[in-house]
């Protein structure tokens, strides 16, 4: 298992559990030099990133880009996936698709999170769903001629009604056109809807593409009441050789937490 650690520079994600903030060089500096292996970077959209040189500076820093997020399509342009009218889920599909390009371009998969949205407004589950499974599977073909899996990450109930367990997560995999999707398997959301973290990961097996690794309380691993043996021993398991990526509040600050989080990573993984 590798180590990574978040960075966000989408200002109206502000407040958001991200541990590196607005600086994406200054992140990257302080992330290789805390000895993390990746970083996973939430931009505003694919104009804010200059992909060459992102490429040129984690490399001469040794670090790899772990996944890239397409939240901003919801937390700045108010878009998602299940939207009542047509012409913004296509612009919702257009949005993450120029992000699995960038990510792509960075040799990193993008995440399927807050873009899921939520069904109401006269739109039901079974409808959006079904819209779901099918922007899933275009957005997963999309991924996969661009050399990417797509990763899809279900959240806690106060965040999407759409899916929210690692079984129900499975379920939908499985009734896709494409096997390109993998799921993300959040620790916070999960400490929230699981009877048990470490069956479910079991559950979820050879599906689990990515790890939001983070304590109960959403803070830096080691600092909410979590209990990480089981759950490193699922992952041990199933074999899983991703990434634990740190996505928590910068709690008590931005260079604690990355310190806290790289000691925890080492103390369960060596
Ligand atoms: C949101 O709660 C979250 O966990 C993110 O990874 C999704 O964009
Ligand atoms: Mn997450």
């Amino acid at each position: 298992m590798k180590s990574a650690i978040t960075i966000s520079f989408v200002p109206e994600a502000r407040g958001g559990p991200f541990v590196y903030w607005d600086d994406l060089s200054a992140g990257c500096r302080s992330a290789a030099a805390l000895g993390f292996d990746a970083v996973e970077i939430f931009a505003p959209g694919p104009e804010a990133i200059d992909t060459k040189e992102v490429i040129k500076q984690t490399s001469d820093l040794g670090l790899a880009i772990a996944a890239v997020g397409t939240g901003a399509g919801w937390v700045k342009h108010k878009l998602h996936l299940v939207q009542p009218d047509s012409a913004s889920r296509r612009k919702a599909i257009d949005f993450i698709k120029s992000i699995i390009d960038m990510g792509a371009a960075l040799d990193a998969p993008a995440i399927i999170g807050s873009m899921q949205g939520r069904w109401g407004e006269g739109v039901t589950r079974e409808v959006a769903i079904e819209w779901f499974r099918q922007a899933l599977s275009e957005l997963g073909d999309h991924a996969d001629k661009a050399g990417q899996v797509l990763l899809y990450e279900p959240l806690n109930r106060y965040e999407t009604n759409m899916v929210n367990t690692t079984a129900a997560g499975v379920e939908l995999l499985a009734s896709l056109a494409t096997e390109n999707v993998k799921l993300l398997s959040d620790l916070f959301h999960m400490n929230i809807e699981e009877t048990d973290i470490a069956a479910a990961l079991r559950l979820g097996g050879s599906h689990i593409g990515h790890i939001h690794f983070v304590d109960s309380n959403r803070r830096p691993a080691g600092n909410g009441h979590m209990n990480y043996t089981p759950i490193i021993a699922a992952l041990r398991d199933i074999q899983y050789t991703g990434y634990l990526s740190a996505e928590a509040f910068p709690w008590p600050d931005s260079e604690a937490a990355a310190k806290q989080t790289i000691s925890m990573y080492r103390q369960l993984t060596e």
